[in-house]
Parts: C-alpha cells; structure tokens; sequence
C-alpha cells in the first residue's frame, strides 16, 4: 500500500490540522486521541512517511525505530502511567482495524484496561 500524503496524521505533522501536542523530538511526535477509550489515550507517530508496523519496520532506519520506540517510553513515564501500568497497541490492515494509514502506536491508561484481547471462541 502505498503511503497517502493526506491522511489525517500528515496533515498534522505538518501543522495543517490542530492536535492536543503532549510531545515531539525529530523522529516522532504524540498527541491525545480524538476518541480516547481510556482515560489517558495518546497516539506516537513517527514523523516519517510509513503507512503502518510493516512498512515501519521493513523501511524505516535503525534511528527512526529507535526514536519512535524512545519517544513510546518517555511519553508514559512524563504521563505518570508506569506506576499502575499502560498498554500500548499497533493496529496494521484490516482485521486489525486500522483506521488511519499513518503508522501509531497507541498508550492506553488510567484505568483497568482488562484482558488484552478476548479468547478466540468468543
Ligand atoms: P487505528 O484504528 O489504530 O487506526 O486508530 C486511529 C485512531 O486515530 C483512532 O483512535 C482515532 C484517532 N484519530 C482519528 N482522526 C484523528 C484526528 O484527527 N485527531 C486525533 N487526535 N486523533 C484522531
């Protein structure tokens, strides 16, 4: 799949669309969701043109995946979640249910956030 200049996330990495900042360096940027399904719920993007996990970890550099994955850990430690504990989440393609094509990683926190998935035969 090839990576789409306007998605929603482009667009606010290049200041186009407003978000709720909570961090940026030179490789990512966070910000809270639009939609949050807990009571902390921040998205960590690169700031790299990478459609999802796949396409981040065959392309992106050595730099890049280390400063996205260093960005994750400062984020919810400057976020107060690590004491009672986070989740973080990639969604990539459609069973997944990926809505924007712009890799994230989701930190969900503030609250129980249960069993990671439910059991296959639910
Ligand atoms: P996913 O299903 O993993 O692709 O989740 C996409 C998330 O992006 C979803 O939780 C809602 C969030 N989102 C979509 N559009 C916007 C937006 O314009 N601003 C912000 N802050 N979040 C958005």
């Amino acid at each position: 799949m090839a990576y789409d200049e306007n998605n929603i996330f482009a667009k606010i990495i290049r200041g186009e669309i407003p978000c709720d900042k909570v961090y940026e360096d030179d490789h990512a940027l966070a910000f809270r969701d639009i939609n949050p399904q807990a009571p902390t719920h921040v998205l960590v993007i690169p700031k790299g043109p990478y459609v999802s996990s796949d396409d981040f970890t065959e392309k992106a550099s050595d730099a890049e995946i280390a400063g996205l994955m260093r960005a994750v850990g400062k984020v919810a430690r400057d976020l107060g979640t690590v004491a009672d504990g986070y989740r973080m989440l990639s969604n990539h393609g459609r069973d997944a249910h990926q809505e924007v094509p712009h890799f994230h990683i989701h930190i969900f926190a503030g609250k129980n956030l249960g069993r990671m998935i439910k059991p296959v035969d639910s």
